[in-house]
């Protein structure tokens, strides 16, 4: 008696309440990204319809209510009877886990990972969904709801049987839910990530029509997303902003061993490399194994041609695979069974037969275009540029080995102008890098050369802004602190080897100054950020003024500080102003911006090298307004603004 109330009070856990259990383990998160998740379970649905050519069109729709509506004009979620499960299919595929591949696998190829657990996990995390089948010119209809029954959720209960409700010309599936609040964090999809996501997907799809329309704005919103190129258009689009150096994309496809891949290339004038691979329609922001398979492939048959032609003579090997991926956009779609992700997002694909089947792929298909007749002026765009990234590499290796050269010679005779100190104390020793050849010879005779030394800057420096790393090593000036310093830059940097305490800026507090101070931060904020993150950088302040009276003699160095100033003296006063760092003699140079405990330094933090290199862009920018804007509210070591304000 008491046994058989034991078993029947035993509560089997309905494979939905599980879900609602761990939603995690379904759908990632009950953040905005899981909520996205659902809606591209049911997506995906359709997707696969239309991949297998059932389906030519999905359409999503955003409802006022919060619900979402998508409906494809595939065949149709079977109605019949399930032969196991006693219940019509449309009933299976929403309340059975992993029922999707339970009807026909020969239909049903590649669905993606998290995908494909699919429609019942939706179901399972819905106040209540709907669905109406259009099939064998009849429409069908069922709705399901959480239900809630002493306390707990049962997840997904039909409350109506699978119904019949007239007949229809159309074909599909249309399903309605309603993501649960007590699920998620927040019920409201995003229009952009959903727009964003449709257009991807139609760019994935060649031919498939994506149609998003919103309903919750005041005035509904409707998009089409249709692209007849497929990836060749998504590369288009990619580059739109960008030069290209050849003008067909680059388009192959192929098959290995199950695993096929959709590849489009097209390279432009930039400096940089944008991959995007996607399995299944799912991006795979991490990488993986096919984007490893592509790299190698095209790396094989890039170079195969180069050597054939006996293009490149330079030395310390040929090419590597970076070189001919400067400048390349390309988009990878692949499709797979049994696909395995990893990653910290579970963005990077595992599979190593990937890695294999598509270098296989790219060989043969990017071969096999380029050598085609008429894409002779494309390969060569393309052979040409990898070869002078490959120059500009090496290039930027011998400056490196240069500098690290000369920076291993302790007492090697410095280049260009720079007067060093007698002192070797690295601790105490101060560089001074000063504008102007005028100031700079005032500041050779003002300074105390035991542990001063001046690096004088003839006119502006070149700006690093948008230059690589061989051009700044090519130039004089930079070259000539690098060496002053003696640390080695970028990835050699080494602190430990830093032979100034302070490295002191010193600009004219004009328009002028104010760039070359902006240009000498960007430097060393890309090239020596610890120089900056250890505090050794400031920036010199030189007087603006000099009050005289009787044998008084003051330096000002604001506005605020002069209207005091002469309060003080009185009438009978000369007022001098210096119109840059060069109107000073070496004598007062010293008194005012270079004697220790005079003058007034400020150490610049890296926020403000960080706000310099903005200013930088903006400065050489072609945006006049914004430029203007930034140099009369740029106030940070600059006097331009009290200038400014005093209409000087
Ligand atoms: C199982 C089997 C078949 C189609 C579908 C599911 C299907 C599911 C969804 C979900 C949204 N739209 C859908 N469209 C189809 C194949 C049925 C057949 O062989 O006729």
């Amino acid at each position: 008696m008491t046994k058989s109330y034991e078993v029947n009070d035993i509560q089997v856990l309905d494979g939905l309440d599980a879900v609602r259990l761990r939603p995690g383990m379904y759908i990632g998160t009950t953040g905005l990204r899981g909520l996205h998740h659902l809606l591209s379970e049911i997506v995906d649905n359709g997707m696969d319809e239309a991949a297998n050519g059932y389906a030519t069109t999905i359409e999503v729709v955003l409802n006022r209510d919060k619900s979402i509506t998508v409906i494809d004009d595939g065949r149709g979620i079977p109605v019949g009877i399930h032969d196991t499960m006693k219940m019509p299919g449309v009933q299976v595929v929403f309340t059975q886990l992993h029922s999707g591949g339970k009807f026909n696998t020969e239909h049903y190829n590649y669905s993606g990972g998290l995908h494909g657990v699919g429609a019942a996990v939706v179901n399972a995390l819905s106040r209540w969904l709907e669905v109406e089948v259009y099939r064998d010119g009849m429409i069908y209809y069922q709705r399901f709801e959480s239900k809630e029954e002493n306390g707990s959720v049962h997840a997904g209960k039909p409350v109506t049987d699978l119904e019949m409700r007239g007949s229809t010309d159309k074909q599909g599936t249309k399903i309605t839910f309603l993501p649960d609040d007590r699920i998620f964090d927040d019920i409201e999809m995003k229009e952009e990530i959903i727009a964003k996501r449709l257009k991807e997907l139609a760019f994935l799809n060649k031919g498939i029509k994506m149609i998003f329309k919103n309903n919750r704005t005041v005035e509904p919103a409707s998009e089409i997303f249709y692209y007849s190129g497929g990836l060749v258009d998504f590369v288009k689009y990619l580059n739109e902003d960008k030069s290209a150096i050849h003008s067909e994309v680059i388009y192959f496809e192929g098959e290995r061993d199950g695993i096929k891949a959709q590849i489009a290339i097209q390279y432009t004038d930039s400096y940089t490399e944008s991959i995007f691979s996607y399995v299944n329609n799912i991006p795979t922001s991490e990488g993986g194994t096919h984007e490893i398979g592509f790299k190698a492939g095209v790396t094989r048959v890039l170079n195969d041609f180069v050597k054939k032609q006996n293009l490149y003579k330079g030395k310390n090997g040929g090419l590597i695979g970076e070189d001919f991926r400067e400048g390349m956009t390309a988009v990878i779609s692949v499709k797979m069974n049994n696909v395995q992700f990893e990653g910290q997002t579970k963005t990077k694909l595992g599979n190593t037969e990937a890695r294999t089947a598509i270098e296989s792929i790219v060989s043969e298909g990017l071969q096999h275009i380029l050598e085609d007749i008429d894409n002779q002026s494309t390969l060569e765009m393309i052979l040409n540029k990898a070869i002078s990234t490959a120059m500009v590499r090496e290039a930027a290796r011998k400056a490196k080995d240069l500098t690290r050269k000369k920076n291993s010679l302790e007492s090697a005779p410095l280049v260009g102008k720079l007067a060093s100190c007698t002192g070797r104390n690295p601790k105490i020793n101060e560089l001074f890098i000063v504008e102007g050849d005028s100031a700079g010879g005032s500041a050779k005779q003002g300074r105390d050369r035991q542990f001063q030394a001046i690096l004088p800057l003839r006119g502006k420096p070149l700006n690093v802004e948008k230059k690589r790393l061989d051009q700044v090593l090519a130039n004089e000036e930079f070259r000539t602190i690098i060496s002053a310093l003696g640390t080695g830059i970028d990835e050699d940097f080494d602190i430990n080897k830093l032979k100034y305490d302070k490295v002191i800026i010193l600009s004219d507090a004009d328009q002028d100054g104010a760039h070359i101070r902006a240009i000498l931060l960007t430097f060393f904020f890309r090239y020596m950020k610890e120089l900056i993150a250890n505090g050794h950088v400031y920036i010199g302040m030189a007087p603006l003024y000099k009050i005289e009276k009787g044998d008084k003699i003051r330096y000002v160095y604001s506005d605020e500080e002069l209207k005091k100033c002469i309060k003080e003296m009185g009438r009978g006063y000369t007022l001098q102003r210096y119109k840059g760092l060069g109107e000073m003699n070496p004598e007062q140079l010293w008194e005012t911006t270079m004697n220790p405990v005079k003058r007034s330094i400020v150490r610049v933090s890296i926020e403000d090298a960080a706000e310099a290199e903005k200013l930088v862009t903006i400065l050489m920018g072609d945006k006049i307004d914004s430029r203007r804007q930034y140099i009369t509210t740029y106030a940070n070591f600059n006097r331009q603004d009290i200038f400014q304000e005093m209409g000087v």
